[in-house]
């Protein structure tokens, strides 16, 4: 029989639970956001699968999804971009979504009801990274749709970061971990394949004030403004009392290098310079969401001039400059840049 002194983890506290817990803390919740995120944790166990394959590709032959072609890498960006779409289609909580890997919006099939909210998703950002078996992962951002009914549109979706009802993260790494926040602090939870459940590992993440890691592609020093290039020269001096020299940490993969510093502190950094004024990076699927969650956690996220959750977007795929991570090292770049330092 079942008792109170039944022995039962008690950190075993799952995904799932969360999320359908976290609804008190939205009055009227329908459990409709509940329903869209629980669709999104099944799509990265898809992807997760696939992933964790691709290693074995050379070695196992064709799989029943992909070939053993070069383009491996791309079949698994094809096959993440798919499996979230076809895993939220017909939940009936969206109203359209939009992908990285897709130029155009990617409308609800009409034989499935619209929601009222939208999803934006990069499948596979870092999968450049496959082949080295270097952490990747899938990055998404939830708003509420702004047109009243029928089929979401290009308004639903273009709407500045700090409209977002929900953010997060699946990364594949040594371990599989998704990381969300609807607003109420962030959150992670790592896979136990054992049960096939995400358990929270890390409850109410906050990010340190000021951290002694700076991550950017020093590769392109040379393209960079004089003030960036003096930012980064800052970093690497001697100065016990401002704990420098930072170190430099850069895996090639944002969602690895945001989430190192959501957890360590210290600063990412892809700046504009004078081949890509606007850097490299998507404002709408990695930026804005990765900017949500680092705020959630006490942290800062900027373009370089204004916070990234204030930026106007203008097109679905527009690149944006990005500086985040603890609040005093995102701070102390905005100084630089601005030439007050
Ligand atoms: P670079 C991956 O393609 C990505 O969008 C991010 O995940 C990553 O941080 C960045 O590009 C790497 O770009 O120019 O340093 O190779």
């Amino acid at each position: 029989m079942l008792t109170s002194q039944t022995p039962f983890p008690q950190k075993f506290m799952t995904l799932e639970r969360h999320i359908i817990e976290g609804e008190r803390n939205h009055p009227g919740a329908t459990g409709k956001l509940s329903g869209l995120l629980t669709g999104l944790l099944i799509a990265a166990k898809l992807v997760w699968r696939e992933v964790t394959k691709a290693g074995l590709v050379n070695i196992l032959g064709t799989t029943d999804r992909m070939n053993i072609s070069g383009d491996i890498v791309k079949k698994l960006d094809e096959f993440a971009d798919q499996t979230i779409y076809k895993s939220m289609d017909h939940l009936g909580h969206l109203c359209v979504m939009a992908s990285e890997e897709n130029e155009d919006l990617l409308q609800i099939p009409t034989n499935y009801p619209n929601g009222k909210y939208v999803l934006l998703y990069d499948p596979l950002d870092g999968s450049g990274n496959i082949d080295a078996n270097i952490t990747i992962g899938s990055i998404f951002s939830v708003y509420r749709r702004v047109t009243s009914s029928g089929p979401g549109t290009i308004q639903d979706v273009l709407q500045p970061g700090h409209r977002q009802v929900a953010a997060g993260y699946a990364l594949f790494g040594s371990s599989m971990m998704f990381v969300y926040t609807t607003g109420h602090g962030v959150h992670g939870f790592t896979l136990d394949p054992s049960v096939g459940e995400f358990l929270l590992s890390h409850e109410n993440i906050r990010i340190p004030k000021k951290g002694a890691i700076y991550s950017t592609n020093e590769g392109n020093f040379g393209r960079w403004s004089p003030a960036m290039q003096k930012y980064v020269h800052y970093l690497k001096q001697e100065d016990e009392a401002t704990g420098r020299p930072y170190s430099a940490r850069y895996v090639g993969s944002m969602v690895a290098d945001v989430h190192r510093t959501l957890l360590y502190g210290g600063i990412y950094c892809y700046p504009g310079d004078t081949k890509n004024t606007k850097g490299k990076l998507r404002l709408m699927y990695e930026n804005n969401p990765l900017a949500y969650i680092v705020e959630q956690a006490g942290g800062a996220a900027t373009d370089g001039t204004k916070r990234i959750l204030d930026v106007l977007p203008e097109s679905l795929h527009e690149r944006c400059p990005l500086f985040i991570g603890s609040e005093e090292d995102v701070r102390c770049a905005q100084e630089f840049l601005e030439g007050k330092r």
